[in-house]
């Protein structure tokens, strides 16, 4: 069984350039097995770029004998004419990128967010990291195959999450910090804060009793691995865009040992993005032209964890 994506329909925006979403690169999934053949599919609003719903992706690629999907690509970059209510130069504006969006995923999810996960009655799920909760769930329930992504054991459970919380304040946060903030003090302080927070997320590990190289000594990602590989997977536009200082020093040994199993897992292996592909579409953040609500709070000094979907909606 097969899912094709389904294409957003193009917008025109008279005088401005609009990029409907470009396809995905893990456009469709192929289910397998008795079960598989009469689960109906999840409808999965994703953007290939977005590390958010790379969590989601990573999550389903490591479940893909249960869970099958059907992949929408649901973002894009168009330019929209000032309407002359912003409270910036109008001029400058004509410049800005924003997110183009399919009316499936708004429809889904008002806010307009991926990832969105939506099932056969039209029950949404959204949030990255309560996706990669919700696909483990659905694939316990089904008896996959897979090891599961958050530990049976609680006490374990408990602290995945608060690892997986805290990796996203830190490393995640920092990553969009280094690359909007226009102070170099600002971005040296954002890389700071990523480093910081790649040794906690080893030092809370329980390093000394490996079975694995994954987060809590695992033989097998779960979700503090999978909250965080996006964004690790990411870093080497740090560098790009903000130069040699923004490199993970080469003595993170135990972060690389992380870093080169995870990329080693076929089921990751099928997920990453094109580099420099990504790099073309960061450049927008990177060159202060992109508008989205993580970009547009961590403009006003607001963490990327802390956007605000009222303040930092389209503008
Ligand atoms: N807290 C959300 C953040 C997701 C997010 O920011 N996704 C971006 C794409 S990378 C998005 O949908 N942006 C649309 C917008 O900013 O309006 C999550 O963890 O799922």
């Amino acid at each position: 069984m097969l899912h094709l994506i389904r294409r957003a329909p193009r917008r025109a925006v008279r005088g401005f350039r609009v990029h409907r979403a470009e396809p995905g690169f893990l456009a469709a999934t192929a289910a397998f097995g008795p079960l598989a053949e009469e689960t109906k599919p999840l409808t999965y609003y994703s953007a290939w770029f977005c590390p958010f719903a790379h969590r989601a992706t990573l999550a389903l690629a490591h479940h893909a004998d249960v869970v099958p999907y059907a992949w929408e690509e649901a973002l894009g970059w168009e330019q929209r004419p000032p309407t002359g209510d912003e409270d910036l130069d109008a001029d400058d504006r004509e410049d800005f990128w924003y997110h183009y969006k399919s009316p499936g995923l708004l429809e889904a999810n008002p806010l307009g967010m991926v990832p969105t996960l939506v099932d056969e009655d039209g029950r949404v799920v959204t949030e990255s990291a309560v996706c990669v909760q919700f696909v483990d769930e659905l694939a316990r329930v089904r008896g996959g195959s897979a090891p599961p992504l958050v530990d049976a054991d609680p006490f374990v459970a408990a602290r995945s999450r608060c690892a997986a919380d805290k990796v996203n304040r830190t490393v995640c946060s920092g990553y969009y910090r280094v690359l909007v903030r226009t102070e170099d003090e600002e971005r040296k302080e954002g890389f700071a804060q990523i480093l910081d927070g790649l040794n906690a997320f080893f030092d809370d590990d329980d390093a000394s009793d490996l079975n694995g190289p994954f987060w809590g000594g695992r033989a097998s990602p779960g979700l503090p691995d999978l909250v965080l590989f996006p964004y690790a997977y990411r870093l080497y536009v740090l560098e790009h865009y903000r130069g040699p200082d923004f490199a993970v020093p080469a003595d993170f040994e135990r972060y690389r040992r992380w870093y080169d199993a995870m990329v080693a897992l076929d089921a990751v292996a099928r997920t990453l993005p094109d580099k420099d592909r990504y790099l073309a579409h960061v450049a927008k953040y990177a060159h202060g032209k992109a508008r989205s609500k993580v970009g547009n709070a961590v403009r006003r000094g607001a963490a990327a964890h802390d956007y605000d979907d009222d303040v930092d909606g389209d503008k």
